[in-house]
């Protein structure tokens, strides 16, 4: 009940900052979290009990053989040397219990990845970069980033299958509301799904350290309504859908266009076909910018776009070094990109 009360008030958003909210494994939203929930409740069972009866012992021991005040002896206590009972029952006792714990995990592991897709599946291509997400949609013909959009499973038969990839080192997908962590490997494919029966954001992030801005590398997963999902999606797969007659959208299109941002940001429709950074057709759909590291607005976007480096030390995107009327040039055709 504790650990409950504490996690809420960990999961609650201070207004102002971003939403860096603490994972919670023990308020699982779909089958794999529910899964691994139950192996975390034996596991931290069983170590309670285990951490009970050492602290017991120890208190018991340090009470009992303390030195009594009347005690003048300069004897030393007698000593034992070995008790084929203990050793025998301090080896097997642990032996049992890890391979209880083996067994256990192995079995929800298995269920997991041996699970067969249900009818309706919707399949995500996650590919890890330093320090971002980029989400492909195979089947939908789009591109996101830094957070997923899935549909509810409503009907019991919804899932999302995760294609989990890499395009530098080692990332590890991990939300934990919904899912265990697995690793995203370079020049390996490795699976995992979720089937969150709730709506509303789940947060996530990368669980394997990465480089500097690894615990900036947040994620989120947007969990909708099948029609409000559709409807997002139909919008992603739409080009960029500039608004030109803006004179300042325009000259900022001129600008970003000019510039090296269309040889790292792609923007369809236009000639930025760049895929080193986040897609940017559809920008402002999104929440945040930088893996979660600010909340989207036109503040943020424009000191991000000035220098990343400021709220990301180390990330791939230099400054691009514009003038104030360029950046905001810029900054307004950005905020054309819904
Ligand atoms: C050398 C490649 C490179 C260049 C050049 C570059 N960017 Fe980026 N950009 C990135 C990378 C990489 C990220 C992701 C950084 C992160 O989150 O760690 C990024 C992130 C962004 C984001 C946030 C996107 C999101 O969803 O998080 C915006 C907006 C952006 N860049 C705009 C621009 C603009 C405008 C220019 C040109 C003035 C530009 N970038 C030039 C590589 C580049
Ligand atoms: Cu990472």
């Amino acid at each position: 009940m504790f650990v409950h009360a504490l996690l809420a008030l960990l999961q609650t958003h201070v207004p102002g900052l971003p939403e860096y909210r603490i994972a919670n494994i023990f308020n699982p939203q779909a089958t794999p979290g529910e899964l691994e929930r139950h192996i975390a409740n034996l596991t931290l069972g069983i170590t309670a009990i285990i951490f009970v009866a050492v602290g017991a012992l120890i208190v018991y021991t340090i009470w009992k053989f303390r030195r009594k005040p009347d005690d003048e002896s300069q004897h030393e206590p007698p000593q034992v040397y070995g008790s084929n009972q203990i050793e025998i029952a301090w080896t097997v006792i642990p032996i049992l219990i890890v391979f209880i714990l083996i067994g256990v995990s192995a079995r929800v592991i298995a269920g997991i990845q041996n699970a067969s897709p249900p009818r309706s599946t919707l399949k995500v291509r996650l590919v890890g970069h330093q320090w971002w997400w980029e989400v492909q949609y195979p089947d939908l013909k789009m591109k996101t980033a830094n957070e997923i959009h899935i549909p509810v499973n409503a009907d019991g038969h919804t899932a999302t299958y995760l294609q989990l990839e890499s395009q530098d080192v080692i990332h590890s997908f991990w939300v934990p509301q919904l899912a265990g962590k697995t690793d995203l490997i370079p020049n390996r494919v490795n699976y995992t799904w979720i089937d969150p029966k709730k709506t509303g954001t789940f947060f996530g992030n990368c669980a394997e350290y990465c480089g500097t801005q690894h615990a900036n590398m947040l994620l989120r997963v947007v969990v909708q309504p099948r029609n409000d999902f559709k409807a997002w999606a139909a919008e992603q797969a739409q080009p960029a859908d500039a608004n030109a007659q803006d004179a300042k959208v325009a000259q900022g299109k001129a600008v970003f266009e000019s510039l090296a941002c269309i040889n790292c940001h792609t923007v369809n429709g236009t000639i930025a076909t760049g895929v080193f950074g986040p897609d940017l057709t559809h920008l402002m759909s999104r929440q945040t910018i930088g893996a979660g590291v600010l909340d989207l607005n036109h503040k943020n976007l424009r000191d991000w776009v000035n220098d990343p480096q400021q709220a990301k030390p180390g990330c791939l995107m230099p400054s691009m070094k514009l003038t104030d009327p360029e950046l905001d040039q810029v900054v307004s055709y950005l905020e054309s990109l819904h």
